[in-house]
C-alpha cells in the first residue's frame, strides 16, 4: 500500500504529464499551421509518449493500493515567435519535469518507499534521453539561423524522427 504522501506527489506528477502532453499538442498546431509539417509530426508524436508516461503513473498509483487523480489544468502557451521559439521551451519543459521527477524520487527515499523509487527509475532515465534530444534539436536550429533550406532541412529531419518512432498521428 502506498503512503499518503508519496499518492499526492504522484498525483501531481500524473497532473504535469498530462500538461506536458497538452503544451506539446499545442506546439504542434502551431508548428502544422506555420509551415513546419516535420516539427508538428515529432511534437505530435511527443504528446503521444507523454499520454503514455501519464497511464504509467495512471496504472502504478491504482496497482499500489491508491487512487489516480486528475485535476484542471490550465490553458497550455499557443503563441510562439519561431521554431527555435518552441524548442527552446520544450527543453525548459523538460528540464523542469526532471527537477520534478528527481524531487519526487528524493520523496522516495525520505519515505523509504523503495518501491516507487524503483519504479521511478525508468523516468529518470527517460528524462536523460528526453532532455539530450531537446538540446540536439535545438543545436541544429541553432546553427542554420535564418537560412531557409536549412530550416527545411531540418523541419524533414523532424518528420523522420516522429516516423521512426512508428506512432506519429500525421
Ligand atoms: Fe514526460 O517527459 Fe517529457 O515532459
Amino acid at each position: 500500500m502506498i503512503n499518503e504522501k508519496v499518492e499526492t506527489a504522484l498525483n501531481e506528477q500524473i497532473k504535469k504529464e498530462e500538461h506536458s502532453a497538452r503544451l506539446y499538442l499545442s506546439m504542434a498546431i502551431w508548428c502544422e499551421v506555420n509551415g513546419y509539417p516535420g516539427a508538428a509530426a515529432f511534437l505530435y508524436d511527443h504528446t503521444n509518449e507523454e499520454t503514455m508516461h501519464q497511464m504509467k503513473f495512471v496504472h502504478y498509483v491504482n496497482d499500489r493500493g491508491g487512487k489516480a487523480v486528475l485535476f484542471n489544468l490550465e490553458q497550455p502557451e499557443g503563441k510562439f515567435d519561431s521554431l527555435m521559439d518552441v524548442f527552446e521551451k520544450v527543453l525548459q519543459h523538460e528540464e523542469y519535469i526532471t527537477a520534478s521527477i528527481n524531487s519526487l524520487y528524493g520523496l522516495t527515499v525520505e519515505e523509504k518507499d523503495y518501491t516507487t523509487g524503483n519504479f521511478l527509475q525508468w523516468y529518470i532515465t527517460e528524462q536523460i534521453e528526453e532532455e539530450s534530444l531537446m538540446r540536439t534539436i535545438l543545436d541544429k536550429i541553432s546553427l542554420v539561423g535564418q537560412d531557409k533550406a536549412g530550416m527545411f532541412h531540418i523541419d524533414k529531419e523532424l518528420e523522420g524522427m516522429a516516423k521512426n518512432k512508428g506512432t506519429a498521428t500525421v
